[in-house]
Parts: structure tokens; C-alpha cells; sequence
């Protein structure tokens, strides 16, 4: 009698580590988007752009990572070198016509994934800037999610994207 106990508990113990097992492979299989190395939500490689020490506006690029196993929603901004600062998009209408447009329903990031904010895409405009910016001045960026603020320190780098665009046009 307590040896086939023994036998049958010991099979309960197998068959439970077998499916935690197949569970965890399960899960592996069905990460969204690519996979973050770290268990945090992290911004990198911030930079913002003016177009010239006169502009009354500018726009903040960067990669959110969110490396947690909860989706996270980037809902907006805050910065003291302007007076706003809005989530926007780039969207094309039917005639290939690119247009700004602000985000109003903030921006979902899903768990283990990452979220590149660039030219022509998502950024973060910032409106009625009360200084002239210049290249390798810092801002100080307050981006605002549902359950967490990050704090980050951006710099201007007006020459990172003419970069980009020299890349495209060497022979
Ligand atoms: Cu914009």
C-alpha cells in the first residue's frame, strides 16, 4: 500500500514537471516582436533635431525597450525647453502626401518588445520652444507611461540625421 502511494505520487511529480516544462517552451514560442535581453523598460539612444537655432519647434527620437512581461503605454511628454510636448505620427494619404498628425490614445508597447521612434515615424514634437537650440544642447525629457514616468536627458544632434542622409547619397 505506502509503496504504490509512493509510485503514484512520484508519477504526479513527473507528469507536473513535464507540462511546467512544455509550458515555458510555450510561452518562448509566442514572444511579440523581438526579444529584449533585459527585465526593464528602458529608453535608448534619445536625440532631438531642430531645424535651425531659430525654430520655434523640434522633435525627439529614441527606442522605448520594454524588456518586462507587461505591456506598457507611452500616454505622453513633458520637457523644459518648451512649452508642449506632443506624441506624433507620420501617416501618407492616398496620394503619397506625407502629414503630421498628434497621438491622442497614447502608444502601446507590448511585453519583450521594442518601439523605434524616427524620422518619418512616431516622435515626440516639442511646440513653442522658449530657446534656441543648438547642436549639443541638452533637454531634459519627462516621458509619461500609465504606471511609471522615465526621466532622460536628450541631446541635440542636428548632424545625426544629415549622417543618414549622406549614407544614402555616397557612391
Ligand atoms: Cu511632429
Amino acid at each position: 500500500m505506502k509503496n504504490s502511494l509512493i509510485i503514484i505520487l512520484a508519477f504526479l511529480v513527473g507528469i507536473s514537471v513535464f507540462f511546467l516544462g512544455k509550458q515555458k517552451q510555450y510561452h518562448k514560442m509566442h514572444f511579440h516582436g523581438q526579444q529584449i535581453g533585459h527585465e526593464n523598460l528602458k529608453v535608448v539612444q534619445p536625440y532631438a533635431r531642430v531645424s535651425s537655432a531659430s525654430a520655434k519647434s523640434g522633435a525627439i527620437f529614441f527606442i522605448i525597450e520594454n524588456g518586462t512581461n507587461l505591456e506598457h503605454k507611452l500616454i505622453g511628454a513633458t520637457t523644459d525647453v518648451a512649452k508642449k510636448a506632443e506624441l506624433h505620427t507620420h501617416s501618407v494619404d492616398g496620394d503619397g502626401v506625407m502629414s503630421m498628425s498628434k497621438i491622442n490614445d497614447g502608444i502601446n508597447i507590448e511585453p519583450k518588445s521594442r518601439s523605434i521612434f524616427k524620422r518619418a515615424g512616431n516622435h515626440v514634437m516639442i511646440m513653442g520652444l522658449n530657446r534656441s537650440l543648438m547642436n549639443g544642447d541638452k533637454i531634459h525629457l519627462e516621458l509619461m507611461f500609465e504606471n511609471k514616468v522615465l526621466k532622460l536627458e536628450v541631446l541635440v544632434d542636428n548632424k545625426r540625421s544629415e549622417k543618414k542622409h549622406d549614407h544614402k547619397m555616397t557612391h
